[in-house]
């Protein structure tokens, strides 16, 4: 794992997270700067730049976490609807290069912009 991977670091439980989800493969918590209530990220533990870098074991992985937590994440705000997407590689506004894939519960009539949602 690169050393200065800050999901990384969540993941090894050296930087402290409010934890939705854990197995062996995948890990899920809630974003520190949210865009909506329960804005959820839901990463591998190994550590992979970008989507399609993921090993497809890997990633098959990854879509079941997220077919479970995408109807959990909405229940547990009470929400309708959700955006759910992956900044992928810098220039598209991935901030941390670690996979990680957004669950933004929406609202009706809350304001938000299907795409400015993800990533802000
Ligand atoms: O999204 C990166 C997201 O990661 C952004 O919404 C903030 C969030 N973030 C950054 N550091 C932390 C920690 N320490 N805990 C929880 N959430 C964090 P991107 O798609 O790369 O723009």
């Amino acid at each position: 794992m690169p050393e200065d991977c800050i999901f990384c670091q969540i993941v090894a439980g050296e930087i402290p997270s409010n934890t939705v989800y854990e197995d062996d493969e995948v890990f899920a918590f809630l974003d520190v700067n949210p865009l909506a209530p329960g804005h959820t990220l839901v990463i591998p533990k190994d550590h992979h730049e970008r989507l399609n870098d993921l090993p497809a074991d890997l990633a098959d992985d990854l879509y079941e976490a997220l077919h479970e937590l995408i109807p959990a994440v909405e229940d547990a705000v009470d929400a309708p609807a959700s955006n759910v997407g992956f900044n992928n590689g810098e220039a598209s506004g991935q901030e941390v290069p670690h996979v990680h894939g957004h669950i933004i519960p929406r609202f009706e009539d809350d304001g938000g912009h299907p795409i400015h949602a993800v990533g802000g």
